[in-house]
């Protein structure tokens, strides 16, 4: 890239101006933001597999009403990040190829079970609310179409982590079994949670170049104990106890210590060794397969109105 440009666009981040998809970008920037937007968007698209898993299986009608509209929102989620993806020059048909042969990611979370319907409750809880937490600050991203996206975005998000705290509310003041589930479910969420913010900040390749940009806002570390903070207490009220006998509020820092993840397990999951990696990539596949008929009519038929039109 030629330097006069670069400084020019740094200068334009550091106003805190919007870069819209016609502007001039740096090739890294362009790179960076496909990889974090395409990789958001296969988060929300494949996030819909964990949940899809108990819409069959929900107690009551409303809660049936209710997760299938979070799921079904979680899927325009997934549209709409793809098409701010493709305003930087990548098709979507060309991120699920990369999705489908691992050249993408998608977030380390999802390749985690839901086991039992108190999961619905702590994904919501814990696995929106880390979500939000990354995502309001991404409404100020330097990259307007995604930034745009985010603001709609975050305004679902709340309503999710909303309907899971209603489930873990009803869970803990149920019978002893069902606040055993919602242990459990904590128990089991908590650090796969805690792993959505990214590897802590000495690991984090991305964050010093993606920060300069004002792609990320904040560093990986910040958000989650951001998200410590505000959850210890929610945890409190739900009469759940946090699985880390390491976490103690610090009067000094004015933070809860917690205990690190385990960060072998999360380069283990995002390398494709997690407990669900084959069978989430399988279904994404399977998806994709069985929708070629269609994919193929529709480009038959916007070819043929095409040539209509030109008659
Ligand atoms: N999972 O240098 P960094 C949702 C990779 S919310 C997998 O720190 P960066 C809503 C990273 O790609 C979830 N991979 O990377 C929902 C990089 O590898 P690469 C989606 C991860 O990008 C709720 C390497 O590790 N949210 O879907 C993860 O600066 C319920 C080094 O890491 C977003 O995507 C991970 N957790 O920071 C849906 C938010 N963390 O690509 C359904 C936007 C890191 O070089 C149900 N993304 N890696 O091969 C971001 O804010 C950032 O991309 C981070 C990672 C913070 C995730």
């Amino acid at each position: 890239d030629d330097p006069a440009k670069l400084a020019a666009f740094q200068v334009r981040i550091d106003a805190g101006e919007k870069i819209e998809p016609k502007d001039w970008m740096p090739e890294g920037y362009r790179k960076t933001l496909i990889r974090q937007v395409g990789q958001h968007a296969h988060s929300e698209i494949v996030g819909q597999l964990p949940e899809g898993n108990w819409i069959t299986r929900a107690p009551t009608l409303e809660r049936k009403a209710n997760l299938l509209a979070k799921v079904q929102d979680e899927a325009g989620h997934g549209l709409y990040l793809y098409c701010a993806a493709e305003t930087l020059g990548v098709s979507r048909d060309e991120m699920t190829e990369m999705l489908l042969d691992g050249r993408m990611k998608y977030s380390s979370i999802f390749n985690y079970p839901t086991l039992t319907w108190a999961d619905m409750g702590a994904v919501g809880w814990l696995v929106d609310g880390a979500a939000i937490m990354n995502q309001v600050p991404l409404q100020r991203t330097s990259y307007g179409p995604y930034a745009r996206a985010m603001v709609r975005v975050c305004k679902e998000e709340s309503f999710h982590q909303r309907q899971g705290f209603h489930i873990m509310m009803a869970m803990v003041n149920g019978n002893a079994e069902q606040k055993r589930m919602a242990q459990d479910a904590l128990n089991r969420t908590w650090y796969p949670a805690l792993m959505m913010f990214g590897p802590s900040d000495k690991d984090s390749v991305h964050s010093s170049q993606s920060m300069a940009w004002k792609i990320k806002i904040n560093t990986n570390d910040e958000l989650r104990q951001k998200f410590v903070d505000e959850t210890v207490p929610q945890a409190e009220y739900l009469g759940l106890t946090i699985p880390d006998e390491g976490l103690t509020w610090n009067e000094e820092t004015g933070h809860y210590d917690y205990t690190e993840p385990d960060w072998n397990e999360f380069f283990d999951v995002i390398s494709g060794n997690g407990p669900c990696n084959v069978d989430r990539l399988s279904a994404r596949q399977k998806a994709w397969d069985d929708g070629a008929w269609l994919r193929d009519a529709m480009t038959a038929h916007a070819a043929k109105k095409a040539t209509r039109n030109l008659a």
